[in-house]
């Protein structure tokens, strides 16, 4: 009895690592159908490349000369990180799929990534202050923590005054911070589908708690870019494709609050 028990067990193990192995194989076709994130006709385009030949080189002081001379030359910063760091960072996940770049090696990019956005810091903010405030954060259990810093250095950029708190920020603790910042809005980030029970729990928290009566919510990363009105679903006031489009969003919102 006990080994037909285990036998059907191992049996169904197998069977889902077969089906896990299959929608893995599916997933790296469609990656491979995914043209490169990197246009060399696209703006800094050029730029764009030898960033990432430097990344792959493992040369991190030839990636930091590269985005030092851009800068130097007159790139504006929104465009370093839309044109230049935004899409590198997007092909190596593509390459790191494609088995192209190992994990080590995707850490490694990621690293000097996370370097170069300090080091561009001090250029971030700006001089003419708004006022309004804003905390960002991934969610609880997500590890990608360069997309809401993208978005914290965006409002920094337009005046705000930002609290970024890096990844993996639990509800509860969330909340808190929201509430002792005084922000106006609170953005989170996910990056996987099964991120979006956290998501749902923050936004649940945030409206149960009168303190957090007037905060706006917004949420962003890959599944609300993939799926248009999922931000309805899990309870937000609105989302944004990047940090760009995510400030606009934010102060419309305000605006019609207030109008
Ligand atoms: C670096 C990286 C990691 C690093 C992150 C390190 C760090 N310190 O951040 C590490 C190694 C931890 C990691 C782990 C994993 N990763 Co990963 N990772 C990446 C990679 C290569 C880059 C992420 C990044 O830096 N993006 C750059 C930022 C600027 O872009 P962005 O996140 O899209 O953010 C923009 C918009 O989405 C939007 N946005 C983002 N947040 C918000 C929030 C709001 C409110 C708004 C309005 C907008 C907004 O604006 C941002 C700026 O314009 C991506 C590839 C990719 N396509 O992003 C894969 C990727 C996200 N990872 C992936 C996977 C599968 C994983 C793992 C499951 C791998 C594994 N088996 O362990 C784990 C999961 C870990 C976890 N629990 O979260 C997949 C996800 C596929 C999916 N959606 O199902 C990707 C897409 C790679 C791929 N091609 O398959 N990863």
């Amino acid at each position: 009895m006990v080994t037909r028990d285990r036998k059907r067990a191992a049996d169904e193990l197998v069977a889902r690592r077969e089906s896990s192995r299959d929608d893995a194989l599916a997933r790296l076709e469609a990656t491979a159908a995914t043209p490169s994130f990197i246009r060399p006709t696209a703006p800094l385009g050029a730029v764009a490349s030898s960033y990432l030949d430097a990344l792959l080189a493992r040369d991190r002081r030839r990636a930091v000369r590269t985005i030092r001379d851009a800068v130097d030359a007159g790139a504006p910063i929104k465009d370093i990180y839309a044109h230049v760091l935004e899409p590198c960072q997007h092909e190596l996940g593509r390459r790191w799929q494609l088995r192209q770049l190992s994990i080590a090696g995707e850490h490694y990019c990621t690293a000097i990534t996370q370097m170069i956005l300090s080091q561009l810091y001090p250029l971030v903010v700006s001089a003419d202050r708004s006022g309004r405030r804003l905390v960002a954060t991934a969610v609880d259990g997500n590890l990608h923590e360069i997309g809401a810093r993208f978005v914290a250095d965006y409002f920094e950029m337009a005046g705000w005054d930002t609290f970024y708190l890096g990844a993996s920020t639990p509800a509860e603790h969330l909340i808190q911070e929201v509430v002792q910042r005084r922000a106006d809005v609170l953005a989170i980030s996910a990056a996987l589908d099964d991120q979006l029970a956290s998501v749902r729990q923050v936004v649940t928290a945030a409206r149960r708690d009168d303190r957090c009566r007037d905060v706006i919510v917004l949420v962003g990363g890959q599944p609300f870019c993939m799926v248009d009105d999922l931000w309805r679903q899990v309870g937000a006031d609105g989302s944004a494709p990047n940090a760009e489009r995510a400030v606009h969003t934010a102060e419309q919102l305000l605006a019609a609050r207030s109008a």
